[in-house]
């Protein structure tokens, strides 16, 4: 979902313990949730009959998310080939491919009491596969209409498309014989204490005008995120990355085969090299997937996969939007969704995911024109899908388990309370979620903002801090929604057109440009320092990549001029990006060595709405930020709760960084023990216009 909107769910420590001895920590912690404790227990109750369930008819959640072993096709040690599939309406069921002339009477399947289907294919020759790895397979329904359908394997792992002959895809059977099979050489790196984010797509990481592969990604990518000292990087399937989807520009909306990574990049080896190299880089890995719904494509689609309108999805309208939606409340299709993790941790080496439209999932109205005002009634009855919020509470519940400091990020723009806590405290066990009211609210103040003497530091601050006492938040300035076409990024509003013919170092810096860049990084840092326990940053918007994101489409005559990332203009040492990009690399160096992102709150001791300076502790850091468009500040005292000496560690006025070297710092300050601001101590520093400067004790 792209539609963030703002929230202002408030952090809520309770001031006493609640009297009510609730057996739910986040009840007992925060007094207003006591009213809705009943749909708490609830939705528990449903997720430990879920547990009990699994465990007395499938051995366990360890067996169950198994589902990617046994349903598809699969290569036996003597060579002949199983196939699997649930379609308990079929009639009649066969499979059929290159390797048996597509006939329908050659390789039968037979039904058990569950509906589902299997056959073994016989090797006929010893050493060969009895279907050959990368052909083309089917299976071929009758249904009880007395209709014949055609579908591509559920399970599938590898589907590809012709586009001169189909935009239909078809499945192949991916077996490649051991010698190609790539084998993993590096362990998973410790979870971060603190994600910094480096979300990226694989097609358009290239600054050429085509789509970019997965070999290319881990060769020239992977080393510029290490460079940049991102701990994470997000592969998206928001523009349809990773999962396979039939239509580029469908911005990864419409998966069709849920286990098969996007065949346009490269082979499934391919994508295991990239996260292994970034394995050795010390990158962790976080998939970027779509469980919220499905495309409603039948012809290489789940939809109306045995020719049932309800198989994975509710039946009639409750199983649609635009496009077709889980019934989570389904036995075989909490098989097919937990698999679906359990093959990407597994297979790929994956280390977690970011769940897309969470929000969608969790509300009968898919959060569709609601929005969210931070009343709890918002959050608890009627509108709550519950059975998507059990499934939610499974699939991390699950992950914890089975991978200990697996990561998974909640994609919710509604601020339901208790989203990151774990099902024992009351949650869903999310590790973090996406602060989506922080890149808003930027876009609202350079767009409609009421220029630059009139931003609002007090709720500038607000909306950084405005998050859920002991739920981990990710903080992002900007991300993949606003870099797509329609929209604008922050680099954009900024500097707009001046960006093509005044980002030369050579030519003289305009005042668009010069606020362009100055507030271009503190807007990025206070987001950073002050919005969440973790960072993220769409590839690109770093170094204030200049232009939009558009998939090629009929409409943009199947261009892919603006499919791609210019990552050339970063190496370019005439152009100014180069600066953006060194700024983007000293807050990640920065982070590494005073950790304030793994740090408690921020303390905000000056929010100064005349002289447009904020000031605050946090990670044993003093911030300053001057975001005056005119006025520098000369002896301009801030107060701090630590005595002694202080030094600059980070100056967005450096001339590394594109500014004007204004701030020397080789000059220390010291306090002076006299309370100011509601702080002990107080000491002064120079403040030029529009900078932000970071100091240690
Ligand atoms: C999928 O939905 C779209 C939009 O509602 C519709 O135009 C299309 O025909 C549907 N496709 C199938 C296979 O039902
Ligand atoms: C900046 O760009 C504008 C056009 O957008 C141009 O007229 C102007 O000469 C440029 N300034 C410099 C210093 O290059
Ligand atoms: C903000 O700064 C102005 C001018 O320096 C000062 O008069 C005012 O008291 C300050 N406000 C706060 C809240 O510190
Ligand atoms: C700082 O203020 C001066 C005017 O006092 C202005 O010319 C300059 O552009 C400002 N600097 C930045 C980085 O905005
Ligand atoms: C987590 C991470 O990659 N940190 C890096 C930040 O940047 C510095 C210098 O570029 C690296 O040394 C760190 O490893």
């Amino acid at each position: 979902m792209s539609t963030a909107q703002p929230t202002t769910a408030q952090a809520q420590p309770a001031a006493e313990p609640s009297s009510k001895q609730s057996e739910f920590q986040v009840v007992r912690e925060d007094e207003y949730l006591a009213p809705f404790e009943p749909a708490i227990k609830s939705r528990t109750e449903k997720f430990k009959q879920w547990i009990d369930t699994i465990d007395r008819t499938e051995g366990g959640y360890e067996k169950f998310s198994r589902g990617y072993e046994s349903f598809g096709l699969h290569a036996l040690p003597n060579g002949d080939v199983r196939y699997r599939e649930w379609a308990p309406n079929a009639v009649t069921a066969s499979l059929t491919g290159d390797f048996n002339g597509w006939d329908r009477e050659k390789n039968k399947m037979t039904k058990n009491d569950f509906g589902v289907w299997e056959v073994v294919v016989k090797a006929t020759k010893k050493g060969q596969l009895a279907i050959p790895h990368n052909s083309k397979i089917k299976i071929s329904m009758t249904i009880p209409s007395g209709e014949r359908i055609e579908r591509l394997p559920a399970w599938a792992t590898r589907v590809v498309q012709d586009v001169k002959v189909s935009p239909i895809y078809d499945a192949v059977f991916w077996s490649p014989p051991k010698s190609e099979q790539y084998q993993f050489k590096n362990r998973k790196p410790p979870t971060p204490k603190a994600p910094k984010v480096y979300e990226a797509h694989v097609g358009i990481s290239t600054p050429e005008a085509k789509i970019g592969t997965y070999k290319e990604f881990t060769a020239n990518v992977l080393p510029r995120i290490k460079d940049l000292g991102y701990n994470t990087i997000q592969l998206m399937c928001v523009f349809r990355a990773i999962m396979e989807h039939a239509y580029y520009a469908s911005f990864g909306y419409q998966i069709t085969s849920f286990f098969a990574i996007s065949s346009r990049y490269g082979t499934p080896e391919e994508l295991k090299e990239l996260i292994d190299t970034a394995h050795g880089l010390g990158l962790t890995v976080l998939l970027d997937v779509v469980h919220s719904h499905a495309s409603n494509n039948s012809a290489d689609g789940l939809n109306h996969f045995d020719g049932s309108d309800h198989q994975y999805f509710h039946g009639g309208a409750k199983g649609r939007h635009e496009l077709r939606l889980f019934n989570y409340g389904h036995h075989e299709v909490l098989r097919f969704l937990l698999s679906n993790l359990r093959f990407y941790m597994e297979v790929y080496q994956f280390d977690g995911f970011r769940f897309d439209g969470v929000t969608s999932m969790m509300y009968t109205h898919h959060g569709i024109g609601t929005g969210f005002s931070g009343g709890y009634h918002e959050y608890f009855g009627p509108n709550v899908d519950e059975e998507a919020l059990v499934y939610l509470m499974l699939a991390n519940t699950m992950l914890h388990d089975l991978y200990p400091g697996t990561i998974s990020i909640a994609e919710d723009v509604s601020g339901m309370p208790a989203l990151c806590r774990t099902v024992a405290e009351g949650g869903i066990d999310f590790d973090y979620r996406l602060a989506m009211a922080i890149p808003d609210m930027w876009i609202k103040l350079l767009k409609d903002g009421p220029g630059d003497e009139g931003w609002d530091m007090g709720n500038i601050c607000f909306t950084l801090t405005n998050r859920r006492w002991k739920e981990k938040t990710i903080a992002y300035a900007e991300s993949h929604d606003q870099a797509l076409v329609g929209d604008k990024t922050l680099a954009f509003w900024l500097m707009d057109k001046e960006m093509y013919t005044n980002m030369s170092d050579l030519t003289e810096r305009t005042p668009v440009i010069d606020r362009g860049m100055a507030l271009h990084k503190m807007i990025r840092l206070i987001t950073h320092a002050l919005g969440g326990e973790g960072y993220l940053n769409f590839e690109g918007n770093e170094f204030g990549h200049p232009e939009w994101l558009d998939f090629p489409r009929v409409g943009n005559g199947e261009s892919y001029q603006y499919a791609r990332r210019q990552f050339n203009l970063i190496d370019d040492h005439l152009l100014r990006y180069k600066y953006l990009y060194a700024f983007d690399r000293a807050m990640n160096t920065t982070e590494d060595k005073y950790q304030w992102l793994s740090s408690p709150q921020a303390y905000i001791s000056l929010k100064n709405e005349s002289d447009k300076v904020i000031v605050f502790e946090r990670g044993n850091l003093l911030w300053i930020f001057n975001f005056h468009p005119t006025n520098s500040f000369t002896d301009y005292r801030v107060g701090t709760d630590w005595a002694g000496e202080y030094e600059v560690v980070l100056s967005s006025d450096d001339v590394e960084f594109g500014g004007h070297g204004r701030v020397d710092k080789s000059v220390k300050h010291f306090t002076t023990p006299m309370e100011w601001n509601g702080r002990k101590n107080w000491l002064q520093v120079y403040l030029p216009n529009r900078t932000v400067q970071v100091l240690r004790h």
